[in-house]
């Protein structure tokens, strides 16, 4: 073990956002962990899957962290290992809540189909496939504008509309996050591709613009992980039953 490599120099905000982003879901994995015996059986699985998200998003970030102070190169293949997992889960809470009001499992599908498109056809667009960056990128945004639609407009808006006050500012509070903190994941995507949006040159270095992305992305992954567990937190503190 070479000892200088794991140095952080003092003007390191990569690495420092990688060091601070992995204890983050650390504690929160144990927080959303230890509360499940405090929370009524109702809502007790959906902390558990909110705990699951935190904690598989906290091993991931454990080796990004280490990957990027040893290498300096942004870890794009653990990124996506990451969504891959912990997006879909995001998905089955929002099924997990609107459950009560008739959700059917069917919609828990469509869900992560809708994301494990996204982030599979984003991955080739983002390293397999460069040359069709474009292309990929359409069809994984199109997969987005879905789950944006569904959580808005379809079947779970309408589900969480039914199922009383509480579920639907929970729901709305979480769409919110679907369509907004979600969305800095293609913008990154966008400024990364060569040639950037529609042929223009959006970044001039490649090198630090991935830098940069990778600061965003990891307070990006902050609020969207674990907000997004504490929104379902305070809705199981919330409901009277
Ligand atoms: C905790 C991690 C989360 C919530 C990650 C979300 C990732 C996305 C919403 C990624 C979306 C993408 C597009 C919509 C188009 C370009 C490719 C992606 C995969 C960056």
């Amino acid at each position: 073990m070479v000892l200088e490599s794991l140095k952080i120099a003092a003007d390191n905000y990569v690495a420092f956002t990688f060091f601070i982003g992995t204890m983050a879901m650390m504690a929160a994995s144990v927080f959303f962990f230890f509360e499940m015996g405090n929370t009524s059986p109702k809502w007790r699985t959906s902390i558990l899957v909110s705990g699951l998200i935190t904690f598989i998003a906290a091993v991931h970030y454990y080796y990004m962290r280490g990957y990027n102070l040893e290498t300096g190169d942004s870890p794009t293949f653990f990124r996506y290992v990451d969504w891959i997992l912990t997006v879909p889960l995001m998905c089955v809470e929002f099924y997990l809540i609107t459950r009560k009001a008739g959700a059917k499992i069917g919609l828990m599908w469509t869900l992560i189909t809708a994301s494990l498109v996204m982030l599979v056809t984003g991955y080739f667009g983002e390293t397999i496939d460069r040359g069709n960056s474009v292309m990929w990128g359409v069809i994984s945004g199109l997969a987005y504008f879905y789950i944006v639609y569904l959580v808005w407009f379809g079947d779970v808006a309408k589900l969480a509309k039914t199922a009383g006050p509480q579920v639907a500012k929970a729901v709305n509070i979480l769409a919110w996050f679907v369509l907004v903190g979600w969305a800095i994941y293609p913008l990154g995507y966008i400024l990364g591709t060569p040639g950037g949006l529609f042929g223009m040159q959006l970044v001039s270095d490649p090198a630090a613009a991935s830098h940069s992305m990778d600061i965003v992305y990891n307070i990006a992954d902050a609020v969207n992980k674990i907000g997004f567990g504490l929104v379902i937190y305070s809705l199981s503190r919330s409901s009277e039953d």
